[in-house]
């Protein structure tokens, strides 16, 4: 008997006699748990050591190669009715779906050792937060959830006091592509995942619990889960607002939350509250509050270097596990956009040879602890969350989007959000650089319909007056020859300065169809080399290209038929008759 809570305790008992798993190890989150997990791990060549001089307790894993990103098309939402899951995502039978990785399950664990976990997502004395546990038979997960998320003792003590949690089932099984499965079952905060050691598809409490089961309990209890990152900006006065921002994957989040000010700015700080997850709450005021349900980063590393990220970069020398980079002779980590050092091996420990591919596996990532990073903010375990006074949506967009532009309302702001597109990036299989629909930033992570996700989102207008203003960055404009028209990082600050600045009321804007726009001069690009012309294109907008933007849309939405809120319908119209296309859509 190692828990008081009943339920937990028989489904334990219930997995190992399904798994038929050798032992069962209840995590504790200790520090020296960690450290003998890792010391197993370097044992048997899960883990080797990287450069204790340079890098010091930090560690290389090297997944299978066909195991490197999320998989979307073995992700399943097991909803009783189809239409619940929605066209936006896989759905699957739940009998059918329990009856078909049961099997893969069946004595899948027989001479490993079966961990469970019990974790807390979100500080531990908040309201907002929520639990889980997830039973693993990878000793990787276990080091990854214990700097991922609040677990151990202090995560089973919350759940022994009551409140539920969700149960997460995880085994690596094969590594077979072909034996693959990650499933929800949002009814009955379950989650099944089988055949990935990866990310997204191994670390439950992540993308599983916080947005596809949160967002499902979210819906019925009246808040939010969002793939957000959470930032605080604070002027030379003190001032501080904070932003939540959802971009897809690999477009921009961790670096924008720990954002270093340009040169050019002194006196302005950067606190990261979070770097990919926000639940937001209505407070008794009104005030939209978000807390951060992560205890760590799992960031992309590609790119990271001193002048891109600072923070990043200093906060990843040292306790970090690395996944899939390559090494140099000297075994530092290295990867592409490092801009110092040379690589001998690649992410799969092969002579690295550049004509064959990159040393880094483009979606090769850290994990590391929050508290290493140098602009985290005092508040991130606050239990109330932090007030936010601006949601800003995103994507990755060689064209058409600008460089920023406000919404007219909260409901044009839904449109805004449910009409985000972004080319596709290596953080999930499938091809790269094709621009796809990506609502919210949460077309992988929505738990269930998009037509009720956009109700539920739209409801927010009747209880609140005070919700947060909503917006549309794109730092990702190119010119025809594939360069960044925006210099974005650290500079990207300018931009969340107009966006305050509209929250404050403190500047005009410029009406277009799509939205309000800044005039080119209320951007400061003091101490920066940009040419007056491409302010004026990356503040553009192009009603040809937008009206063949809103057809799309319009596409996309049409695929939700009549469960479809007609005041996204009415937003979108409006869009379209302001940009003269009354016969379009
Ligand atoms: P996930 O963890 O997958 O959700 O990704 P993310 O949204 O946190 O993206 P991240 O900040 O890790 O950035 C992904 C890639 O985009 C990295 O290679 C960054 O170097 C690059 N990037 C981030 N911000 C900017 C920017 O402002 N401009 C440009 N050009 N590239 C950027
Ligand atoms: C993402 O893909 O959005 C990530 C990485 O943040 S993963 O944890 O794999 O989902
Ligand atoms: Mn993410």
């Amino acid at each position: 008997m190692s828990t008081s809570n009943s339920e937990l305790e028989s489904w334990v008992n219930e997995v190992a006699r399904l798994t038929q798993a050798d032992k069962v190890f209840w995590c504790n989150g200790s520090e020296a748990e960690y450290r003998q997990l890792v010391q197993q791990m370097l044992a048997d060549g899960t883990l080797s050591e990287l450069n204790p001089e340079t890098h010091p307790n930090c560690y290389l894993h090297r997944s299978a190669p066909t195991d490197v990103a999320r998989v979307e098309h073995l992700t399943f939402i097991c909803t009783e009715k189809e239409a619940d899951a929605g066209p936006n995502n896989n759905w699957m039978d739940p009998a059918a779906a329990h009856q078909k990785i049961d099997q893969l399950f069946a004595g899948c664990m027989k001479g490993r050792t079966m961990y469970v976990i019990p974790y807390c997502m979100g500080p531990l004395e908040s309201p907002y937060s929520r639990c889980g546990v997830e039973i693993t038979d990878s000793p990787y997960v276990v080091a990854n959830m214990k700097i991922m998320t609040r677990m151990g003792d202090v995560a089973l003590s919350r759940i022994e006091k009551g409140g539920g949690f969700v149960r997460g089932l995880h085994s690596i099984g094969e590594l077979d592509p072909e034996r693959r499965f990650i499933m929800h079952f949002p009814a009955e905060l379950t989650i099944k995942s089988y055949g990935s050691g990866y990310g997204g598809n191994a670390l439950l409490g992540k993308k599983c619990h916080a947005l596809r089961i949160a967002s499902y309990q979210a819906r019925s209890e009246g808040w939010l889960a969002e793939h957000m990152l959470i930032v605080g900006v604070e002027n030379p006065a003190g001032e501080t607002h904070y932003l939540a921002c959802a971009f897809p994957s690999a477009c921009g989040k961790t670096n924008l939350a720990m954002l270093v000010p340009p040169k050019s700015h002194k006196g302005w700080k950067i606190w990261t509250l979070g770097d990919d997850i926000a639940w937001l709450q209505l407070g008794e005021d009104g005030r939209m509050r978000a807390i951060n349900p992560e205890a760590g980063y799992f960031g992309v590393v590609p790119g990271t270097n001193a002048k891109t990220n600072r923070n990043a970069y200093e906060m990843i020398r040292h306790d970090t596990i690395y996944t899939n980079v390559g090494v140099t002779a000297d075994n530092q980590p290295w990867w592409e956009g490092l801009d110092e050092g040379t690589p001998v091996l690649d992410w799969q420990g092969k002579p690295y040879d550049a004509k064959a591919g990159p040393a880094a596996h483009p979606n090769s990532r850290f994990t590391v602890a929050t508290s290493q990073n140098a602009s985290y903010s005092s508040l991130a375990d606050a239990p109330e969350g932090v007030p936010i006074s601006a949601l800003v949506f995103g994507g990755r967009r060689r064209e058409v989007a600008p460089l920023v532009y406000q919404a007219k309302d909260w409901a044009h702001g839904v449109l805004v959000g449910a009409g985000v597109a972004s080319e596709t990036t290596a953080a999930a299989s499938g091809e790269v650089g094709v621009v796809r629909r990506d609502p919210m930033a949460m077309k992988p992570f929505c738990g269930y319909n998009f037509a009720d996700y956009w109700a539920h989102w739209l409801s927010f207008a009747q209880r609140s007056d005070r919700l947060p203003e909503i917006f549309h960055v794109n730092w990702f404009r190119q010119d025809k020859d594939g360069n960044f028209l925006w210099p974005g990082f650290g500079e990207n600050l300018r931009v969340l300065r107009w966006i305050i600045d509209r929250c404050e009321k403190r500047v005009g804007a410029v009406t277009t169809p799509i939205g309000l726009l800044p005039a080119a001069a209320d951007i400061d690009i003091e101490g920066l080399a940009i040419d007056p012309a491409v302010l004026q294109e990356l503040l553009r907008v192009d009603h040809a290209q937008w009206s063949v933007e809103m057809a799309a849309l319009s596409e996309d939405l049409a695929r939700y038929g009549d469960r479809l809120p007609a005041e996204l319908n009415r937003q979108l119209q409006m869009v379209v008759e302001d940009l003269g296309e009354k016969n379009a859509a």
